[in-house]
């Protein structure tokens, strides 16, 4: 039965990015460098380790003509799913020229996408592995493991985003052509498929979106549709154990169909970007038993699963989840992929029920769990984000350091895609409704009911809880303006002037209020940001009698090299005093936090900027003196 897609009219929507001028102190900084050094980074590596290389010879391969026997220069170098790595630079790339241009960036775009043209096969598949690989060219879809799907959802969001931002529509053509081929083959009467690694379902969203073609938007629901029902086949990797956690049917969570799954399972970047698919479907299917299954999957994560810092996914043995509670510090996986997925999972859900809970994980990501991927110069990435380190190298058995680049190299790559669209995750729109949710200073340009409002948002964030909201427009028009209430934040004060009705109670974590704008109105709002002391739920095994630091949004850690008395003797308990200090010239400008109890006094910094010195030890949860810790102090 044909379903009704809904009309979005009346929807939750977030202000695109590139409707909104990031102005922050802050991520000022963290923007210029990703522009200067990171996305250039991604893309000569992914040049330098033979990723592009491959659709070179791809290219090659299929003018001589697929039959002929493949010569040894032209097989295919690397992991079966590196060109999701080529098509996530050419995003992140697209996303910095929409705001910064670049001729010889786009130059560079336009000779790799050249090669991703003549990568394709005539009757649109594309993959170089299947094309060049001496042991598998030829046997495309065989293996649902295999990533043929994932790797072309990343290249349908490069498309997208270099069709938005340069207007060039070859890489589209490709995408679409690439899509036709898919659907020719799967679907309902055709052939199952149930791609073990996702991220095509919401790949297809954005391609429906942009197109308004809805067979993408039907594929997405049926790809969902296949899950759960026994059709999954895969030969396994070979390098590992047919017993093990990674084989079981959790770790593509296709153990049952999506709207029965009630918890957190499997792979966790594979997981977050299922939900992040399912929610997308849904907002357009109107499909209440997915939205439910999300809302039983996110209490599984956020209250069971997840670090502090926003990292999910703590085993290294199946990149993602295994018992509730499990999170051990030093062995800590948190991928960052996956704490970015957990970016786009939340964005869905937050404009879906228009609840600022879901905009809480999204700030706590980008302060702690996602920045702490990149280094602070912009070239040097995390894939794996310990909570705690022992300083060893890595060599004697302690843990890898930032890396340049990685043999899996799906985290670099991601970043560059995510931190220039940092801004869209700070307005929603529902009607007149306005909804701040990230408060990071910016110039926001939104349209209500014809009327062009600016909202001009002046804070100094992460470091400072003052907030400044002008709202401009250029005639009268009445609006609900909603701040969402930080879940750290324990006071706020608030003051308004003109016509400004009286805010009404928290719900949903909003505080919203009703304006009258004419011309200029001016509201500011102030949260206590002071150190807080977090416990972990006393489940969690390795935090029982330790706390965490976090001061507003971010979370900190010791680091040795601050600390010449070393990390392992620090205690905090009730007497402990804090102390804030404005660092500009440490680590692109932080608030150190100053720990003091009695003679002894130690340093904290922010978690996402541990590892950007010496080699030293470095924690985030340290020992709590017991029965003497109440109080939260500044
Ligand atoms: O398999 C592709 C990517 O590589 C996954 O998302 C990451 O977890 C890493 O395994
Ligand atoms: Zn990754």
């Amino acid at each position: 039965m044909t379903k009704t897609v809904q009309s979005t009219e009346n929807v939750c929507r977030a202000i695109p990015f590139t409707d909104v001028k990031i102005d922050s102190l802050f991520w000022n900084s963290v923007l210029e460098t990703h522009h200067r050094v990171t996305v250039h980074t991604v893309v000569n590596r992914c040049i330098e380790t033979n990723r592009v290389n491959n659709f070179i010879k791809s290219g090659k391969y299929l003018k001589m003509g697929i039959d002929k026997p493949l010569p040894k220069e032209l097989e295919f170098e690397g992991r079966f799913y590196d060109d999701s790595d080529v098509y996530k630079a050419i995003e992140g790339a697209a996303y910095s020229l929409m705001q910064y241009k670049d001729e010889a960036l786009e130059k560079k775009i336009d000779t790799i996408i050249d090669a991703i043209e003549e990568a394709q096969w005539f009757d649109g598949y594309l993959m170089t592995f299947y094309t060049i690989d001496p042991e598998n060219k030829g046997q495309r879809w065989t293996d649902m493991d295999r990533h043929e799907m994932y790797c072309g959802g990343h290249l349908i969001e490069a498309a997208i985003a270099y069709y938005s931002a340069t207007g060039k529509d070859k890489l589209l053509k490709v995408s679409k052509k690439m899509v036709d081929h898919w659907m020719k083959i799967f679907g309902p009467d055709k052939r199952d498929w149930v791609p073990g690694h996702q991220e095509v379902e919401l790949a297809l969203v954005k391609l429906y979106e942009l197109t308004q073609d809805r067979r993408y938007l039907d594929f997405a629901l049926w790809l969902l549709s296949e899950r759960g029902k026994d059709h999954y086949v895969s030969e396994g990797r070979p390098y590992l154990d047919k017993d093990q956690l990674f084989y079981k049917r959790e770790y593509h969570q296709d153990h049952l169909p999506v709207e029965e799954q009630s918890f957190v399972s499997g792979h966790a970047v594979r997981a977050m970007y299922m939900y992040t698919g399912m929610a997308d479907v849904a907002k357009y299917f109107n499909k209440k038993e997915y939205m439910n299954a999300l809302t039983k999957i996110w209490e599984n994560i956020v209250y069971s699963n997840m670090y502090i810092t926003g990292g999910i996914g703590s085993s290294i043995e199946n990149e993602g989840f295994t018992e509730d509670f499990d999170l051990p510090n030093v062995s800590a996986y948190a991928e960052t992929c996956a704490a970015i997925g957990m970016v786009f999972f939340n964005h869905r859900m937050n404009l879906l029920y228009e609840d600022g809970k879901y905009a809480h994980i999204i700030e706590r990501e980008i302060y702690n769990g996602v920045l702490s991927g990149v280094s602070l110069s912009g070239d040097r990435f995390f894939y794996v984000n310990p909570l705690e380190s022992d300083g060893k190298p890595f060599e004697e058995g302690g843990h890898k350091r930032r890396q340049e680049w990685f043999k899996t190299s799906c985290c670099p790559t991601n970043l560059s895609r995510f931190l220039p669209c940092v801004s869209e995750y700070i307005y929603a729109q529902k009607n007149e409704k306005i909804y701040i949710n990230q408060y990071i200073s910016s110039t926001g340009s939104i349209n209500i009911n014809g009327v062009n409002l600016n909202i001009i948002q002046q804070n100094n964030f992460p470091w400072d809880g003052e907030v400044e909201v002008k709202l401009k427009a250029d005639k009268k028009v009445n609006a609900t303006i909603c701040f969402r209430i930080p879940d750290w934040c324990e006071e706020y004060s608030y003051q308004y002037s003109g016509n400004i009705n009286s805010p009404i109670g928290l719900k949903k974590e909003y505080v919203c209020m009703d304006i009258e704008i004419n011309g200029e109105e001016t509201l500011k709002i102030i949260f206590v940001m002071k150190v807080k002391k977090v416990h972990m739920d006393p489940r969690v095994k390795e935090d029982q009698g330790k706390i965490a630091l976090q001061r507003g949004p971010v979370v900190y850690a010791f680091e040795e090299v601050d600390n010449p008395h070393g990390i392992d003797d620090i205690l905090i308990g009730r007497d402990t005093q804090f102390y804030s200090e404005w660092s500009p010239d440490l680590l692109r400008g932080i608030v150190r936090l100053k720990v003091k109890n009695d003679e002894k006094e130690w340093n904290a910094i922010p978690y996402y900027a541990w590892d950007n010195r010496e080699l030293g030890k470095m924690s985030v949860f340290v020992k709590e003196l017991i029965d003497n810790t109440r109080s939260v102090e500044n």
